[in-house]
């Protein structure tokens, strides 16, 4: 036969057997587990369909009017069957079975296979948390992945995992939470800690050279520890620690005093923190090289953060005499002008005089105010023997003592 015929009439026969195909019978190239599976067959014949896995059990189908689609669920004993199909039309198969369609009259022309599949390739849902009590913690992982659920009892699935460094690679197998969940569970033991701006992270990885090793994974803010889950083909980055959100963060002035009598401040901002957390949580806050790091421990989650602040030096009240000499002691000279300086202080900070106690039934009245860092006082003519508060106060959380002067 010339090649050019040749390959007409194989064009022409596969068209042929195409052709008879699509009018004998029409059906999916793929079978799911638990999805209905329709059949159309074109002529007047009886459907046969045969589990080769399992071929004890044949099912039949006659079909008395060319065009009825027969409508077939596949399953295992485990699932549950398809909605609207009759029982009559269950037909009972594993993943990875090999399911054959022929017709009764003909059984040899027209034969069809397709292969059973757990399920359509689904998104994976990885979930990673963290459990444990005391200084014990595990990595707890739960996977939803129903191609992996291949039989009716709990299957496993290799999962690896590595913690911010690809080299220190470790395995696990987690297991079905039921028959037939898809759902995989599985816990691996890990020690998390945090101090100094770092997370140490230890856990067991497999060498190169298969010995097992503990060595440190040691994450330094802002970067936080990540798991990289590999699994079913896929990766996935999860949190190990979670950021702390930029809105909880910007509650937190970005200028405040921390030095000197300022101590407290830093109560101050974790009781800010603390709001968004449980009573119970631990809260960690600390400035390091301008920069505001907070750990919130919750149980056996960690949660972190770094806000940009300025520390401002603390304040100074002084008060100098016309000569710009210092005046100690606290008593002030009706008759003279004084100048008081809150040294470091602020132009949107604020000067004021206060007298203390009562003078004609008026109490602690602020004699006068300035804004800015400095005020001018010439104690007014009557005021002998009256005590004064000198405050300084602005809105970077502290603010110096108050002086309390006398004038004679
Ligand atoms: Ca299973």
């Amino acid at each position: 036969m010339k090649r050019g015929v040749f390959w007409c009439v194989l064009v022409v026969g596969i068209f042929i057997v195409e052709a008879g195909l699509s009018q004998t019978m029409e059906l999916g190239e793929v079978i799911y587990i638990g999805e209905s599976f329709p059949v159309i067959v074109n002529v007047e014949d009886t459907l046969v369909v045969l589990n080769l896995n399992n071929p004890a059990k044949v099912y039949e189908f006659k079909v008395d009017k060319p065009g009825t689609t027969i409508e077939l669920c596949f399953v295992r004993p485990c699932d549950h069957p398809c909605e609207g199909v009759p029982t009559e039309r269950i037909v009972l198969a594993n993943p990875g079975d090999q399911i054959l369609f022929v017709l009764k009259r003909n059984p040899q022309k027209d034969e069809v296979r397709r292969a059973v599949y757990r399920s359509r390739e689904e998104p994976l849902e990885v979930n990673l948390t963290l459990a444990g009590k005391d200084a014990k913690r595990y990595l707890c992982f739960k996977v939803e992945y129903k191609p992996a659920d291949l039989t009716c009892n709990p299957d496993t699935l290799p999962i690896e995992f590595f913690i911010h460094d690809e080299g220190k690679l470790a395995t696990l197998k987690l297991k079905e939470t039921g028959p037939a969940t898809g759902e995989f569970v599985g816990t691996y033991p890990v020690e998390i800690s945090y101090a100094e701006g770092k997370f140490t992270v230890r856990y067991e990885y497999e060498r190169a050279d298969s010995q097992k090793e503990l060595e440190p994974v040691v994450v330094a803010l802002p970067d936080l520890p990540k798991v990289t889950v590999r699994v079913g083909g896929a990766q996935f980055i999860l949190d190990l620690v979670t950021g702390i959100d930029t809105a909880v963060l910007n509650e937190v002035p970005s200028e405040f005093r921390l030095d000197g009598y300022c101590s407290f401040v830093l109560e101050f901002i974790r009781g800010i923190i603390q709001s968004h957390y449980a009573p119970t949580a631990e809260v960690f806050v600390e400035v390091r090289e301008g920069k505001l790091y907070v750990v919130v421990k919750d149980g056996c989650q960690y949660y972190a953060g770094i806000k940009d602040v300025k520390v401002l030096p603390p304040v100074q009240l002084v008060i100098k005499d016309e000569k710009g000499n210092v005046v100690r002691g606290g008593h002030l000279d009706a008759a003279k002008t004084y100048k008081i300086e809150a040294m470091n202080g602020l132009a949107d900070g604020c000067v004021l005089i206060v007298e203390l106690g009562c003078t004609d039934n008026k109490c602690c009245q602020t004699l006068r105010s300035a804004m800015g860092a400095f005020i001018e006082w010439a104690p007014e003519q009557g005021r002998e023997g009256k005590t004064f508060a000198i405050i300084y106060v602005d809105k970077y959380l502290c603010n110096p003592p108050a002086l309390i002067v006398t004038v004679y």
